[in-house]
């Protein structure tokens, strides 16, 4: 039975999504976000260990106008060099736009937010948080905490995914590394911004 065929429910807790065939498994490694991280020498030497699982998402997609899909993320704990596990990080494609909701499930997270106007924004997730993600704007999620980052995500169905555009941009405007007293966004110099940016 495919799980989308019928109405269910889940309880909104971190292992909610194992309970079910999810559509959708990615998992995301090291080796496919090398580029992602400034330290190479650090990429260089985990991979030359492990290829280090980074974070893992479980879908169920609703493809057709007026659907919706919906998604747990789980990012593990640990850092690249002086940066935090991240997600990729993307824009909605601008064809089919639309906004997007976070819950967090469990530990502690910085969501990174880029405009295609050049606005930008970092909001904490905490366990209980919603993030209202508005449609146009770029999200990455990075686990600052000591153990998994797990949030749910809610998004129209219809709403492709564009990783091109953060990798011609050199990422998002701001790193997340760790400071003094707890997590700090940093400027990322390798950020261009487009010339008709604000
Ligand atoms: C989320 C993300 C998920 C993984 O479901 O797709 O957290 O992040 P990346 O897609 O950037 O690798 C979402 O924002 N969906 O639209
Ligand atoms: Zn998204």
């Amino acid at each position: 039975m495919n799980v989308t065929e019928l109405p269910f429910k889940l309880m909104l807790e971190p292992t909610a999504f194992k309970s079910f065939q999810a559509t959708k498994r990615i998992v995301r490694r090291l080796s496919d976000m090398q580029a992602y991280f400034r330290d190479k020498d650090a990429v260089d030497e985990i991979l030359a260990n492990s290829d280090r699982m980074l974070y893992e998402f479980l879908e169920i997609e609703g493809e057709e106008n007026q659907s919706l899909s919906f998604g747990m993320t789980t990012i593990f704990p640990g850092t690249i060099g002086n940066e935090f596990h991240m997600t990729k990080g993307h824009f909605h494609t601008l064809e089919e736009d639309g906004p997007e909701i976070y819950v967090t499930l469990q530990g502690q997270g910085k969501l990174i937010l880029l405009s295609r106007a050049g606005q930008e924004q970092v909001l904490d997730m905490e366990v209980g948080s919603i993030s209202y993600i508005l449609a146009g704007w770029a999200h990455r999620t990075v686990n600052v905490g000591q153990e998994d980052l797990v949030f749910l995500s809610i998004w129209p169905g219809q709403v492709g995914h564009d990783y091109a555009s953060i990798a011609e941009r050199g990422g998002f405007p701001k790193l997340i590394v760790p400071g003094e007293n707890g997590p700090v966004a940093i400027e990322n110099s390798t950020f261009s911004r487009c010339e008709e940016e604000v």
